[in-house]
C-alpha cells in the first residue's frame, strides 16, 4: 500500500492576549500532538509590536510540520487549537488569546473561500519574516521568491527574541 504523501508546511503563531509566552508554548505542544500531522520543529519565540493591531506586544513564532492532511483539514485542525484557546474574534485583528495562521502548504498555492496559502501578508510582517527565516534560511515563497529578499522592507517593524 501506498504510504500517504507527506507535505511540509509552516504555521505562524501569535498570542498578546492572557499569558501570550505559555499560550505559545501551549500550541507548540497540542501542535506536536496533533493526529495526521508531526512538529518536527519550532522558531524562537520572538516579542513584538503590534502591527495593524492594538494592545500589548504580541509572542510569535514559526512552527515547522509535516503533515499528511489535506490543508483545509489543517487549518480546521488550528481553529480548533484556537478555540480551545478561548479564541474571540470581536473584530478584525483584534487582541487575541491564540492565532493560528497556515503560512506555507508544500510548495501549493491555494486559493479558496476560507484559505489563501500562501499567507498574503507573510512577506509584508517581521513578526512572520523573522521566525520563519530562523527556521529555514533558504525558504522560497510560492509566486514571491526566496523568504530572505523581503526582510530588508520589513526592518522598521520592531521584534526582539525572547
Ligand atoms: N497578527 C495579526 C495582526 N498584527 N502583529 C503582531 N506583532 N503579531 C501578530 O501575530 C499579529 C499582528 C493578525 O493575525
Ligand atoms: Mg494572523
Ligand atoms: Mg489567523
Amino acid at each position: 500500500m501506498n504510504a500517504l504523501a507527506q507535505v511540509t508546511a509552516y504555521i505562524g503563531i501569535g498570542a498578546n492576549l492572557g499569558d501570550a509566552r505559555a499560550n505559545v508554548q501551549d500550541a507548540l505542544a497540542r501542535l506536536a500532538r496533533l493526529p495526521g500531522a508531526s512538529l518536527i520543529a519550532a522558531s524562537p519565540s520572538y516579542r513584538t509590536a503590534p502591527i495593524d493591531s492594538s494592545g500589548d506586544d504580541y509572542i510569535n513564532a514559526v512552527a515547522r510540520l509535516t503533515t499528511t492532511l489535506p490543508a483545509e483539514e489543517l487549518l480546521l485542525a488550528l481553529h480548533a487549537i484556537e478555540a480551545a484557546h478561548g479564541r474571540e474574534r470581536p473584530y478584525r485583528n483584534a487582541p487575541r488569546t491564540l492565532d493560528l495562521d497556515l503560512l506555507l502548504y508544500g510548495d501549493e498555492q491555494i486559493a479558496s473561500p476560507t484559505l489563501t496559502v500562501p499567507h498574503p501578508r507573510l512577506a509584508e510582517r517581521a513578526f512572520v519574516l523573522v521566525p520563519l527565516l530562523a527556521l529555514a534560511p533558504a525558504i522560497v515563497v510560492p509566486g514571491l521568491g526566496p523568504a530572505q529578499d523581503y526582510l530588508a522592507s520589513v526592518a522598521d517593524q520592531a521584534i526582539s527574541q525572547l
